[in-house]
């Protein structure tokens, strides 16, 4: 079992317990270790070899956490979960992915009204069945029914940072092959897209009958959906819960097409729209096939001789989504995009302190060997109750600690931050006395996020222009495919960002990606300077930061854009 199905079924398990009512600490424990687990890097089933004792050197994973891991793999299953899925019917869980319903009231359509799958929770809706449960109302129901388009719409894609192992697995396993001779993914995930709803992958192959029997016999692939001469469709094996199973495409196409089956395939569609237009007026005709003048083939072998054919530079994936990219190479000033090397900091992160599961030492040691050179060490604020917040005498005994472990590691310098909330009220939920000793504050909004778009304004206005806020963190705070952002005049807040000397965030987490890369793009242009950080809760956290990069990649953003590409003292200077 991979890793992140294993990580699944503890998410799975949390989330049927939460519908029983649970405790929160117990519902905590497991959804750490699932997100812990999600992001290891050595196989548990190699892990699990050296038994219960052995798993519990893993950060977080006791000895309960450990004993499960060892029957999951053993037996493939968990019996626990195993139960609590025959008393709770799948599409109950599901239920839970709805915003604006939580645990309980999920529990109470289903143990009240009998209701067990999405399509039944939309006809009581509608019906007015849920309107009339104890403690519900119309306004609920309406709530519900919003909430339902969104999920359906999203309940098959999946993160890119979740199907990039999975992506590469294939890739890999396919170039090893003797016949093949290229293999490259495509689509959205080659645009290294949020989200992704299926996966391309194209090869050129000496033998194309092997290369799909070798997808065809891959551990990652469940069935062959569908089989051609050069084309085959597979479904993979679930991802999470049983609902995401990704489908991937695979051609194998001639040598000759292969650039022209990836610019065509990689698309996005609108890009390619403009492609074939332009390729019109040249008296040229582009397709998967390559780029011809009548009959005659003119390019097609790599994509850079595609777009060549077509009097345009290449252009980076990231960026082909028909926004800017056909101007700024019209101006010869396509961006060099910003990569992960070029990452010296990271400037949000938790410790044990307050939700994070390493100590300050262990997160600086963690970035450190990542190549890492600073970091900001930024806990939540007291008003995060759920998440052991901090008030200022705790923080500054924090900070007196962060103190304490510069003095134990070298080569890596740690900043004294905090991940300060701004309340409903529009004040901050820490006295400015205590920010100012701050070495960096980044200000977010985690409560109140449906508030009418004026006071999200002022909320946010009012952070940028406290002199203490270094950065705006995850701005919008949507949950991708769970929870909108808050509504926000992007334009007012960039403005008042740009004249305050206010950073904005890109928050690496694959499910937050915030700022996205078309506000990403936008701050850019008001010329404020933008931080790339993984909001990392553990040592693993960290793998975070390419998701960062690749929404960085997509709004066009350069090391020049990017803060954190600085070295600590051309960073410290942008910090007002
Ligand atoms: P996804 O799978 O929903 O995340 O998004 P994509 O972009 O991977 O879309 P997909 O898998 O349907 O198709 C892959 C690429 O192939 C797409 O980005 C552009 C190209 N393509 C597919 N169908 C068409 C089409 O009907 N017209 C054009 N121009 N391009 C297409
Ligand atoms: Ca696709
Ligand atoms: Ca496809």
């Amino acid at each position: 079992m991979h890793n992140s199905e294993i990580a699944s079924l503890f998410d799975e398990l949390a989330d049927l317990l939460e519908l029983q009512g649970a405790n929160a600490f117990r519902l905590r424990a497991y959804r750490n270790a699932a997100r812990t687990l999600g992001s290891l890097t050595e196989p548990l089933s190699e892990l699990a070899q050296g038994g219960a004792k052995a798993l519990q050197t893993i950060d977080g994973i006791g000895k309960d956490l450990s004993e499960k891991l060892v029957t999951i793999v053993e037996t493939g299953e968990l019996p626990q979960l195993e139960e609590l899925r025959e008393q709770i019917p799948s599409g109950v869980v599901m239920m839970l992915r709805i915003p604006g319903i939580g645990p309980k009231k999920v529990a109470a359509i289903f143990n009240e009204l009998g209701v067990t799958t999405l399509d039944q929770l939309r006809e009581a809706a509608e019906q007015g069945q849920i309107a009339g449960l104890k403690g519900f109302g119309a306004k609920t129901a309406a709530t519900i029914l919003e909430g339902l388009d969104q999920v359906e719409q999203s309940a098959q894609r999946v993160y890119h940072a979740d199907a990039r192992p999975i992506v590469n697995q294939i890739v890999e396993s396919l170039a090893a092959l003797d016949s093949v001779t290229q293999v490259s993914v495509a689509g959205s995930f080659r645009r290294c897209c949020e989200t992704v709803g299926d996966l391309d992958v194209l090869a050129t192959a000496t033998d194309s009958a092997q290369v799909m029997d070798a997808l065809a016999a891959h551990p990652l692939v469940e069935k062959v959906l569908a089989r051609g001469e050069t084309k085959q469709r597979v479904r993979l094996s679930p991802l999470f819960d049983g609902v995401k199973k990704l489908e991937l495409d695979l051609r194998v196409v001639p040598v000759e097409s292969y650039g022209a089956a990836m610019q065509y395939f990689t698309g996005s569609k609108e890009h390619n729209i403009v492609i074939r237009k332009r390729a019109q007026e040249l008296g040229l005709k582009v397709n998967e096939y390559g780029v011809f003048r009548g009959e005659e083939y003119v390019a097609g072998g790599s994509e850079a001789e595609v777009y060549a054919a077509l009097g345009l530079p290449f252009i980076a994936p990231e960026l082909r989504e028909n926004r800017r990219e056909f101007d700024l190479a019209a101006a010869g000033a396509l961006p060099e995009l910003v990569t992960v090397d070029d990452i010296q900091g990271d400037l949000h992160m938790h410790t044990t302190a307050t939700d994070g599961q390493a100590s300050i030492l262990e997160m600086a040691e963690a970035a450190k060997a990542r190549g890492l050179k600073y970091i900001a060490i930024t806990d939540h604020s007291k008003r995060v109750t759920m998440a052991n917040g901090l008030d200022s005498a705790r923080l500054r005994a924090h900070w007196k600690n962060i103190d304490k472990a510069r003095g134990k590691i070298s080569g890596i310098e740690i900043l004294c931050g905090i991940e300060c909330d701004i309340l409903e009220d529009a004040t901050m939920d820490l006295p400015d006395d205590v920010l100012a000793e701050a070495d960096w504050v980044v200000a977010v909004l985690h409560y109140g996020l449906k508030q009418p778009r004026d006071q999200i304004n002022k909320r946010l206005l009012n952070a940028i222009r406290n002199p203490h806020v270094s950065v705006i963190g995850h701005p919008s705070g949507r949950v991708i495919g769970k929870r909108p952002g808050a509504e926000i005049s992007f334009s007012e807040v960039f403005q008042a960002a740009a004249d305050h000397g206010c950073m904005m965030e890109i928050n690496a987490h694959r499910s937050r990606l915030d700022l996205d890369d078309v506000h990403a793009a936008a701050a850019k242009d008001f010329g404020i300077p933008i931080v790339i950080s993984t909001d990392a809760h553990s040592v693993n956290g960290f793998v975070e930061l390419q998701n960062g990069i690749n929404q960085a990649r997509r709004a066009g953003l350069t090391t020049d854009d990017v803060a954190n590409t600085r070295n600590i003292n051309e960073f410290r200077k942008l910090i007002r």
